[in-house]
């Protein structure tokens, strides 16, 4: 997982960032979605997917994502807009402390598919350590 930088295109009138496959992203899109109005105290995610990239920005407001990828849970402040995540297949994701005004976009490799989760934390476990000894 990578935290990546947008570029940011700024002029007098104020700014716009662009997300295009191949030039910021390496994945066709097939799906955006967004989080918002997310209850105080309330955190998401707690799954990993099989077969899926997403890349993450918090567009407005703030929110803090951790990532796990099997070896080490990573922190990540999402904080302004041109700060993105890029989220790969078998990491596990909680999504916590949202501010009240945060929109979450996700901008998606797959349509959506419930058979792509992995909800079981032990499950997932079990995925990475197959995945390392192929
Ligand atoms: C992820 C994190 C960042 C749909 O019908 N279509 C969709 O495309 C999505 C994403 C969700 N849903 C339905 C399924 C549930 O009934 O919306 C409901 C909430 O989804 P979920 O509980 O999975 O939401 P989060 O915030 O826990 O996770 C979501 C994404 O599902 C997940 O892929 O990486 O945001």
């Amino acid at each position: 997982m990578d935290a990546i930088d947008l570029n940011v295109i700024s002029d007098d009138r104020g700014s716009l960032i662009t997300i295009e496959k191949y030039l910021n992203i390496p994945f066709a899109i097939r799906r955006i979605y967004y989080i918002f109005g997310t209850k105080e105290d309330v955190s998401r995610g707690y799954h990993a997917h099989r077969d899926l990239q997403q890349l993450i920005i918090c567009v407005a407001g703030s929110c803090r994502m951790t990532l796990d990828d099997g070896v080490k849970p990573v922190n990540h402040i999402l904080d302004r807009p041109n700060k993105a995540v890029l989220v790969r297949n078998l990491v596990w994701r909680e999504m916590h402390d949202f501010s009240e005004d945060c929109v979450l976009m996700v901008v998606a490799s797959e349509v959506y598919d419930e058979r792509d989760y992995i909800r079981d934390h032990s499950e997932f476990l079990r995925l990475i350590r197959n995945a390392q000894h192929s």
